[in-house]
């Protein structure tokens, strides 16, 4: 059975020519007209970025190379004993547009725990940070620390050619993915429970195995299913998205991938993004506590006008892009109801309640342009029902899930050569002139 590396080798020069041909033979073609607003409103709808593992469908959701999430749950592998999607098999996936047979994504799962270890000067930073340090921070820094053992880097600084600089990124890439799971949970464990023991990578288990098991939850078994769908499904949701593009960006001054991904987590930490889903669990816990014992849909109602009334935003509700129910909030939603003890939690019943009652509210509200939940509106409350409590530690696992998808992309700019990201901007008064002109 193919390798991962081989795989990539076949693959690549197919890829390098579309983009040649693109280049060569469509480079002036028009794709779309920039606009006043898309300047002033954050680019947002702009067609400006190549990337290659995943499209967003404003209406159907993400597609990973064309597949949905329906279709990588049935035909991505799970790991042994499991049911749910891993990391592996949608690694695999994002950075070659192949289903991975179960042996291949074996082979990944081996090579990532034997990887998975964090240098001892990596360790002994990170034990130095403070407790009350926010773990995004120490993520981020963990991340951009283990640049020392870049591989691209050390080739660049020998000189190497740019036909290399795919083979060396993509070595960066895995041994990040391997080590993201002992860097989080070495931060869970210093923050929360301090001077505990810490469980070694096990080379018998998958990722999501190895970090379910050094966060204190290896036997709960559902669980780590949970994490194993929740981490899959995070990997990727296209290119513009601020943690992507941050990586993106970064990358494209051949910075290497630890430099580049911490950039991506830095932005993942914003409360518009990454941060929404802790934002949400502390929301719908203080709609529970104001609630009391007998929630009906018509106080969920009051609640919701209460919320935006006094200016704030309804967390885990509007999107960017997506203007339908987010897909991974229905798969994660289909997860617990499949589990009579996760249907019947009630935080997780309050969060099927909200759904039946704020987008109609949104919609009355007459602001949003998508009214329905995405993923941060379910996320964090299963994780609180499996008494994993502690919200500001939810981006982490976010972060260790983005990886897939953002390193994934620094490879395929490496392979396809692309080019420092350089936008053009303008102050008010060009922009200005150039209407008066124009
Ligand atoms: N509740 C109340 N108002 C909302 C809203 C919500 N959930 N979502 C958007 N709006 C408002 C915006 O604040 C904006 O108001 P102003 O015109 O006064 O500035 C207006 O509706 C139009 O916004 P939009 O074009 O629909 O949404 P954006 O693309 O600007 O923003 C997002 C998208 C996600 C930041 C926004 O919907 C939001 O703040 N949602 C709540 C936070 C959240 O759930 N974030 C997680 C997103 C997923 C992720 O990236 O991880």
């Amino acid at each position: 059975t193919k390798s991962l590396r081989d795989t990539l080798k076949e693959i690549i020069p197919a890829k390098q020519e579309q983009l040649k041909k693109l280049k060569a033979e469509h480079g002036d073609t028009v794709v779309g007209e920039v606009k006043v607003e898309n300047i002033i409103g954050g680019m947002r709808g702009l067609k400006a970025m190549l990337w290659e593992a995943s499209v967003l469908d404003p209406v159907e959701g993400i597609r990973f190379h064309g597949l949905s999430i329906p279709d990588c749950q049935k035909v991505l592998p799970a790991a042994p004993g499991g049911k749910e999607i891993i990391p592996e098999s949608m690694l695999w996936l994002l950075l070659t547009g192949q289903v991975p047979s179960a042996e291949q994504t074996l082979a990944l799962s081996q090579e990532l725990a034997a990887k998975g270890a964090l240098p001892k000067f990596v360790e002994d930073l990170v034990d130095s940070f403070p407790r009350t340090l926010h773990p995004m921070t120490q993520l981020g820094m963990g991340v951009a620390a283990l640049n020392h053992d870049s591989a691209f880097q050390a080739a660049y600084e020998r000189g190497m050619k740019k036909p290399e600089y795919w083979v060396h990124t993509l070595e960066d890439c895995i041994d990040l993915i391997a080590r993201l799971p002992a860097l989080a949970a070495r931060i869970y464990r210093n923050v929360y429970a301090p001077g505990t023991p810490l469980a070694p990578v096990d080379g018998s288990l998958d990722l999501v195995g190895n970090y379910a098991n050094m966060l204190g939850y290896g036997e709960n078994h559902s669980l780590t299913e949970y994490l194993r769908l929740y981490i899959a499904l995070h990997g990727d949701h296209e290119g513009g998205n601020a943690s992507a593009h941050a990586a993106h960006l970064v990358g494209s001054t051949l910075a290497d991938p630890y430099l580049s991904y911490s950039a991506a987590l830095f932005a993942l930490a914003g409360p518009l993004h990454g941060l929404a889903n802790q934002e949400v669990l502390r929301w719908q816990m203080a709609m529970q506590a104001e609630l009391g014992a007998d929630i009906t849909e018509e106080k969920i109602e009051a609640y919701l006008w209460k919320t935006l009334k006094s200016g704030q935003v309804v967390p885990g509700y509007g999107h960017g892009v997506l203007r339908n129910p987010d897909p991974r909030f229905i798969a994660l939603q289909e997860f617990c109801d499949g589990k009579p003890e996760l249907k019947a939690s009630p935080i997780i019943q309050l969060v099927n309640q909200t759904f039946k009652v704020a987008p109609g509210v949104l919609k009355a509200h007459g602001k949003t342009k998508n009214p329905y939940p995405n993923v941060d509106a379910t996320s964090g409350c299963v994780l609180y029902h499996y008494g994993l409590t502690e919200f500001k530690y939810y981006t982490v696992i976010f972060g260790v899930s983005r990886a897939l998808g953002a390193l994934t992309q620094l490879v395929w700019a490496r392979a396809l050569g692309l080019p420092l990201e350089r936008p053009k901007s303008m102050s008010m008064d060009a922009l200005s002139k150039f209407i008066a002109d124009s």
